[in-house]
């Protein structure tokens, strides 16, 4: 294909997002949600069985240890809707207890073709799988729409996804689910908590070089799908713990001058010798700001369950009666 000049109209979303990130003067950013093409998922996979990425296992450990409570918690009978599936693998153990009391509906939402799938198969035996292929507030739209009479909903935002959005957009996020959803339905949101610096630090910087990896595939994804020439090894990855925002940072800094043609995207990006694309943000969360983000969201934080070998909260949250 030739290289051709691209208008605004003409743009994906991907390619329009690239130019917004890339065509500034000031901190160049790309959006994180890029990251899981079929090569940045698997790498992601392989991130969270690192032994410096805990967070993922201690996601699940606290889900093993308190799904019978949290069943015992919730009316049923139980629709399940998950916010970003994947694979659905911790969600297994959560529908098994649900569905020892009555079937359970299970909604996985998620961009990826390729997970909703793994997600039916995985989980068809504890569960009727009905995935939707969606962006997570339309999905839970969707899902919500098919809701049975007297079935309470059950949403899961697991694994600290929510720490992937800016702060300031958390609340107004929960806020758009909370008017999704009913009076009594609930939310079980995952969220990584703070702990010793160098543990961050090196759970986002392993030796192996797999986090390294998963960041610099932005750069070969756009090369990929937008006509980009990054030479990726002009590129060095880093991550950095903002102690005053309480987040990893994670970013790709440029090893020299250079230029960079993105033909789909219509750029020419510059960069100096030390300058950094900033991919993502990590924030890290204490017990009672994750309650009080529940409350400013419209739902009432009644119980949290925490993981003593790597700090993190399993959060069930009550949609409140006062509409949002
Ligand atoms: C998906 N998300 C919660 C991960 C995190 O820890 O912020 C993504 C990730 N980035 C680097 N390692 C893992």
């Amino acid at each position: 294909m030739s290289a051709q000049p691209s208008t605004p109209l003409a743009l994906s979303e991907f390619a329009f997002e690239v130019q917004a990130g890339l065509a500034t003067d000031g901190q160049k950013t790309l959006p994180c949600r890029y990251f899981y093409d079929e090569v940045g998922t698997a790498l992601f996979q392989a991130i969270s069985l690192l032994p410096e990425y805990g967070l993922t296992r201690a996601d699940d450990r606290v889900i093993q240890a308190s799904a019978g409570e949290l069943a015992d918690l919730l009316r049923t009978p139980v629709s399940v809707v998950e916010l970003g599936s994947g694979t659905g693998s911790k969600t297994h153990r959560i529908l098994e207890a649900l569905s020892t009391r009555a079937s359970v509906t299970y909604y996985p939402i998620d961009v990826s073709l390729t997970a909703l799938q793994c997600c039916r198969r995985e989980l068809s035996d504890v569960a009727e799988v009905v995935p939707v292929e969606a962006s997570y507030l339309e999905g839970v739209t969707r899902a919500v729409s098919l809701r049975k009479p007297r079935e309470r909903i059950l949403t899961l935002f697991l694994g600290s996804t929510i720490g992937n959005f800016e702060r300031s957009e958390m609340p107004r996020f929960l806020q758009q689910v909370r008017a999704r959803l009913r009076p009594g339905d609930a939310l079980l949101l995952g969220t990584d908590l703070e702990k010793a610096e160098s543990r961050m630090t090196l759970a986002y910087d392993d030796p192996q070089g797999v986090t390294a990896a998963f960041n610099l595939n932005l750069l070969a994804r756009i090369n990929r799908e937008l006509g980009g020439d990054f030479v990726i090894r002009d590129f060095a990855h880093e991550a950095l713990y903002n102690r005053s925002e309480r987040r990893i940072e994670m970013h790709l800094r440029s090893r020299r001058d250079q230029q960079v043609f993105i033909r789909d995207a219509g750029i020419e990006a510059p960069f100096r010798r030390g300058e950094t694309i900033w991919t993502e943000s990590s924030h890290k969360f204490e017990l009672p700001e994750v309650r009080t983000l529940a409350a400013d969201s419209g739902f009432d934080c009644v119980r949290q369950w925490v993981d003593q070998e790597w700090p993190f909260a399993e959060n069930l949250l009550i949609a409140g009666g006062a509409r949002v």
